[in-house]
């Protein structure tokens, strides 16, 4: 896939602010701090298109990136954080529900998380709800640039053990936002599922 625009278009809480116009989503969730938007600017060969930042638990909106004005990338606020309130938490609940639930063109969630640690119960939760939505499900392990070659096969190896995920066709890429590895593949990935998406929506019309 080749990246001809990137550029954001709504920072959104609520259904109520989300884009109109309905184009293919690809949500992007993880723990604050895993690197969601250093993956979004890393796929899309753009510094700072979504702001990262050393301190978690920063977004707490949904950000809209529309892609070669044909898809979206949609940078989801992080989990996890410990100092957050109960009722922050509630709310970060509600607002990943709604998306989740009312969002008619969220077509895959990719799940990132750290291949340095095993995944936590709060990521084990999230691509578990992603398989019960329905959903394929992407699990990409960022920072592989923290570890050797033989150190993140044996991290992949905990990662599909921990998420349950057993199987190849379990989507499992090792990643870094810093050096790319893993963005061709990624890349491959969501072009794969727009296509099918797209092949759904010419099946559709000409039924009409
Ligand atoms: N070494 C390394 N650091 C990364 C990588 N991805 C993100 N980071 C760092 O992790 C921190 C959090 O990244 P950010 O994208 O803001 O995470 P987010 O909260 O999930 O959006 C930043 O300091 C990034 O520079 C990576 O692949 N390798
Ligand atoms: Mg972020």
């Amino acid at each position: 896939m080749i990246i001809k625009s990137a550029d954001i278009e709504t920072l959104a809480a609520w259904a109520e602010h989300y884009p109109q116009e309905l184009l293919p989503e690809i949500a992007f969730a993880g723990r604050s701090n895993v690197g969601k938007s250093s993956t979004i600017n890393c796929l899309t060969n753009r510094k700072n298109l979504a702001r990262t930042s050393g301190q978690p638990g920063k977004t707490q909106t949904l950000n809209f990136y529309k892609i070669n004005e044909e898809f979206r990338i949609v940078d989801l606020p992080g989990y996890g954080f410990a100092r957050v309130s109960k009722s922050s938490r509630k709310t970060w609940q509600k607002m990943m529900e709604m998306y989740f639930t009312q969002r008619v063109c969220l077509e895959e969630i990719v799940v990132i998380v750290d291949i340095r640690h095993k995944p936590s119960p709060e990521d084990q939760e999230m691509y578990k709800m992603v398989l019960e939505m329905g959903f394929r499900g992407i699990v990409v392990a960022n920072k592989a640039d923290k570890l050797s070659r033989s150190a993140q096969n044996k991290q992949m190896a905990v990662i599909r053990e921990t998420l349950m995920m057993p199987s190849e066709k379990d989507l499992l890429i090792p990643f870094s936002s810093e050096s790319g590895q893993g963005r061709e593949e990624l890349l491959a990935v969501i072009q794969l599922k727009l296509d099918e998406v797209y092949v759904e929506e010419e099946d559709e019309e000409s039924q009409e």
